[in-house]
């Protein structure tokens, strides 16, 4: 299959995340793309392309402008204040407070944002307009005809909403790249994901449509990150109920309860009948990713690309966490390679 892949992602390196109190080096780190990148090409997964640059519409269908003009302009903005540290957000419109954007940057990015893990950098916005870029011309070769492409995305997208940032996501690569298929024509698009985390940004773009199936594994949020949204309840609303299938496990699952799960969700989607997968292929279900709690193995990738194969559907592979970093090429090539039965 095809790889779509840009060196833009290595502008944006920011310094450090908040954790238990102390900044940290941030887990989501350039080495992650160029770790996959290098797996791609020991494994000859096929012809890695630069992206063509589709522009700003394909983003506005899924993102309003003032919230791509915010992550575009910050940085300068903040800079010109003096400031060399990263934008980090602080404070957010939470219950009780009212969602008026401020004039200020600080309280912008918490309008803009709902939580304190997407830090805006000099090199954030040309960043993750190249990874969306990446996504759409992976998304255009499906609509030529491929049965599957790899957009080698990088910072990741599920957590973004249409209008807020968090979870080291800034634009949604998936959901964008699912409603270029719907305009280029396909009436159902279905959308797996299998990050370890809930795609609270993807679920919310699609809530209440019933043109893009969202379907989600992911670690309970009772107990795990983003905690505030990701419940087996939560199946969509007005036109969109039905279209949204939250398959939350507990810590410690591995491949036998995962693998149910994963068995769940494609029969969900061979029933909705979709033309596309979109799947938002995140790897930190790993037994050793630093920041989750499931326990998949290396061998296991293949059986999951392998089962999202026997769906027969053209599939766009759109990479979002993963965080053993010398493992996440080896995982998130396996996917691939189970996937074209290699
Ligand atoms: C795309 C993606 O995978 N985003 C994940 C963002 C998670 N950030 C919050 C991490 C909270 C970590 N709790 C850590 C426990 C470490 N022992
Ligand atoms: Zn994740």
């Amino acid at each position: 299959m095809l790889i779509f892949y840009s060196d833009d992602h290595r502008l944006h390196h920011a310094r450090g995340e908040l954790l238990k109190g102390e900044l940290q080096p941030c887990f989501e780190m350039p080495a992650r793309a160029d770790h996959v990148l290098q797996r791609v090409r020991e494994r000859a997964l096929g012809e890695v392309r630069a992206p063509l640059d589709f522009g700003r519409s394909a983003l506005l269908r899924i993102h309003p402008e003032p919230y791509l003009d915010f992550i575009a302009n910050a940085w300068s903005r903040w800079a010109a204040q003096g400031n060399r540290a990263d934008l980090l957000p602080s404070v957010w419109p939470a219950r009780g407070l009212r969602g008026i954007c401020p004039e200020d940057l600080l309280g912008a990015h918490g309008y803009y944002s709902f939580d304190s893990f997407a830090p805006i950098t000099a090199g954030t916005w040309q960043a993750v307009y190249s990874a969306a870029q990446v996504a759409l011309s992976a998304q255009q070769q499906l609509a030529q005809g491929a049965s599957a492409a790899f957009a080698l995305c990088r910072p990741p997208g599920h957590h973004a909403g249409a209008d807020v940032m968090g979870g080291y996501c800034y634009l949604n690569n998936a959901a964008i790249s699912a409603q270029a298929c719907l305009d280029q024509g396909a009436k159902r698009v279905a959308i797996l994901d299998v990050d370890y985390h809930h795609g609270n940004g993807t679920q919310a773009i699609f809530y209440a449509r019933d043109d893009v199936l969202v379907t989600s594994l992911h670690g309970d949020p009772r107990a795990e990150y983003p905690y505030f949204l990701g419940y087996a309840d939560e199946t969509g609303e007005g036109p969109g109920q039905g279209y949204n299938l939250n398959l939350p496990l507990p810590a410690g699952s591995a491949w036998d309860a995962w693998s149910a799960a994963l068995e769940t969700a494609c029969q969900r989607i061979a029933a909705y009948g979709a033309e596309v997968i979109v799947v938002s292929l995140g790897v930190d279900t790993y037994k050793d990713d630093p920041i989750s709690r499931f326990k998949l193995d290396s061998p296991d990738y293949l059986r999951m690309g392998e089962r999202i194969a026997r769906l027969g559907t053209p599939t766009l592979f759109v990479m979002e966490g993963g965080y053993a970093v010398a493992q996440i090429g080896i995982n998130a090539v396996n996917v691939l390679e189970g996937f074209q039965g290699i």
